[in-house]
């Protein structure tokens, strides 16, 4: 049985990855470092230090914890200043109807993302209302791959790992479902999320009848 559902927002609600590219890409310019969007890749579902981390990795630089402090600020502030600019017609297709079905169905639903910004993201997209449980980057220690963000959405929904699925769009994120015991729908292309129980490109052709048909 499906007791929960446990969804990752970036690259799963909302296309967010985008906009995350286009701040980082703008500070690694302003660094002099190449980065491009392949290397973008390995940023999805990673907290915002470990991105930046893995930035300076790529050209070879170290900042003193002043400097890495500040250019973290400027990338936050950058990105924000596009999420600001989105509206409810950049939720993914698709996924509106699913938290609906979901709803009508009596199966909790949380946020499970490593984003420090996830209220105002779905406070901006108007779906708050729609998550029993919302835990993110202001609540959890351990990035994914640890379990922690998806135990904790489990616990305050008040179901076992084995009555969640997960949605996850991040390698590292089914990692984590799979880690905390759970099942997985990967979001994306079958290459990256092989490990999923099954992977999906979105919810736009794909029910909660398919999900229960697909898990059973
Ligand atoms: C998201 C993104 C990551 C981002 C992280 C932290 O996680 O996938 O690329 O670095 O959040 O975001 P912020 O800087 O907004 O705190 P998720 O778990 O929602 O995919
Ligand atoms: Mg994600």
């Amino acid at each position: 049985t499906i007791k929960a559902c446990l969804f990752d927002l970036d690259g799963v609600i909302v296309d967010t990855a985008k906009y995350h590219f286009l701040a980082w890409k703008r500070l690694a310019d302003e660094l002099g470092i190449n980065f491009t969007e392949d290397d973008n890749e390995k940023l999805k579902g990673v907290s915002r230090v470990r991105s930046l981390e893995i930035i300076l990795e790529l050209g070879g630089k170290t900042l003193s914890e002043e400097d890495f402090n500040s250019f973290m600020t400027k990338k936050n502030d950058w990105y924000l200043e596009y999420v600001d600019q989105m509206k409810e017609d950049e939720i993914l297709p698709g996924v509106l109807d699913f938290l609906k079905a979901l709803k009508a169905e009596g199966v909790k639903v949380a946020l499970g993302s490593a984003s420090k910004n996830a209220m105002r993201i779905l406070n901006l997209l108007n779906i708050t209302d729609y998550f029993d449980a919302i835990i993110d980057g202001t609540s959890v220690s351990a990035a994914k791959p640890d379990p922690e963000v998806f135990l904790k959405g489990a616990e305050a929904t008040g179901t076992t790992p084995a009555e969640c699925v997960v949605f996850e769009d991040a390698e590292a994120g089914v990692e984590a479902a799979i880690n905390g015991g759970m099942r997985v729908v990967g979001i994306g292309e079958e290459e990256a999320l092989g490990k999923a129980n099954i992977v999906v490109p979105g919810f736009a052709n794909f029910s909660v009848e398919d999900l229960k048909k697909a898990l059973a």
